[in-house]
């Protein structure tokens, strides 16, 4: 038997009791016990063989732009984004959603089935980007995952609205925000620390698309994704969409829960110069993502013929804005030409671009694209606004093209 296949048959204690308590400092250098060892993300997860993964300690793993051509994207290409372990033993038989704080005025308790029964179902599709996405691009640089380009989706997705419940449990007056509570476990393992405890203020909360969602793309959520029940605020930072929640708590003040304080989500409330210290009370929650796109098609570094057009296609979202413009330019942002631009499937759901780009001689060429909102904001083509945890960067995606 190979020492491989032998390790798996039998626990360290066990070969430890076969041969000798020495067994255990005789092994190479790196070996861990199997049970510490990790499980291959791909099939765990079921990702597509692109997907890029930065972390495994929590799982943080990122889509690669060409991967994010479908208009709704499937699991398989969903980035995935921990502050913690992904909760085990998740019975949704067994699961419920408590509805309390400050300002709720019964406190309540629903079941999965109760929520599925009492509530009317809505679907949407709707966009989740993390505040961090484009992180790596800034100088100096921000701790935290290094994303490119690929942590954001637009998947289907189903649900309550977080207003039919809260309305139900009653909610009193001076409510000022909403946070959630999940069952997910701290890195430390210590059961009294939550990874993250977000959430949004009333008016995002009583909006229409903020669902208490148990199906993701018409199937029940992935356990990754927050299975059974995840809260989705489309527009916003994706870690206001909490994962696996348990609570939801109506807040008489700005919710103060994990990951909602200090400088975690917030941006400099004026801008600073790159590297400049900031005080935590000069930074300000983020709310609304800004305006972005996305070259999913063809994938960077295409050859094409002399001569032939090139088909370009993407996504553009803009927080809670509608995109109302799409360009391209093949020039380095010297001059620009209209995109095809479609309407959202519903409000805070990205939409889809298209062009047809001819190239005026062979060569060397960078395709970019820039999107601009209904309030006539545009991408900036470099990197925006330097801030200390590297968010919001939504500079203009650029692809490379070589014509021959
Ligand atoms: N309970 C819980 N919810 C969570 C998180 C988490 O770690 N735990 N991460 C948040 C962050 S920062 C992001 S970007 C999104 C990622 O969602 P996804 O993994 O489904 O793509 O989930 C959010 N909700
Ligand atoms: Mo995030």
């Amino acid at each position: 038997m190979k020492r491989r296949e032998f390790i798996q048959k039998a626990s360290l204690t066990a070969i430890a009791a076969a041969i000798g308590t020495e067994i255990v400092y005789a092994l190479p250098k790196g070996y861990e016990p199997l049970a510490l060892q990790d499980p291959d993300p791909f099939k765990m997860f079921k990702l597509n063989e692109e997907m890029v993964v930065l972390n495994n300690k929590p799982w943080n793993i990122e889509a690669q732009a060409h991967l994010l051509n479908d208009k709704v994207t499937p699991n398989s290409k969903m980035f995935i984004r921990n502050n913690g372990l992904v909760p085990l033993d998740v019975d949704a038989k067994t699961w419920t959603l408590e509805i309390n704080g400050e300002s709720v005025k019964q406190k309540k308790s629903y079941t999965l089935e109760e929520l599925k029964t009492k509530f009317k179902h809505h679907t949407y599709q709707l966009t989740l980007e993390c505040g961090g996405n484009g992180r790596s691009e800034f100088d100096p640089p921000a701790k935290g995952n290094q994303w490119t380009v690929g942590a954001v989706h637009c998947a289907r997705w189903t649900g309550v609205r977080l207003r039919d419940v809260l309305e139900d449990a009653g909610v009193k007056s001076n409510a000022v925000y909403i946070g959630y509570h999940s069952a997910d476990i701290h890195l430390s393992g210590d059961m009294n620390k939550e990874p993250i405890s977000r959430g949004v203020p009333m008016s995002k909360a009583m909006q229409d698309e903020t669902l208490i969602a148990f199906q993701m793309n018409g199937k029940d959520i992935p356990l990754v994704h927050g299975y059974p029940l995840r809260l989705i605020a489309g527009g916003w930072p994706a870690s206001a969409s909490g994962k696996w929640i348990q609570r939801i708590s109506i807040r008489n003040k700005v919710h103060d829960g994990t990951k909602m304080t200090g400088k975690a989500y917030r941006v400099p409330c004026s801008p600073v110069a790159p590297g400049e210290k900031v005080k935590d009370e000069d930074m300000c929650i983020i709310e609304s993502m800004p305006v972005k796109s996305l070259i999913t098609s063809p994938k960077t570094g295409a050859i094409i013929k002399k001569g032939k057009s090139l088909q370009i296609n993407g996504h553009a979202w803009a927080g809670e804005l509608e995109v109302t413009r799409m360009e391209y330019s093949i020039d380095f942002g010297a001059t620009w030409k209209t995109c095809k631009l479609e309407k959202p499937v519903n409000r805070l759901a990205w939409q889809h671009f298209s062009a047809s780009v001819n190239f005026p001689k062979e060569g060397y060429y960078e395709v970019w694209a820039r999107a601009t909102d209904v309030n006539g904001v545009s991408q900036p083509m470099l990197l925006p606004g330097w801030n200390p945890k590297g968010y919001l960067n939504n500079a203009c995606h650029r692809i490379a093209i070589k014509v021959q």
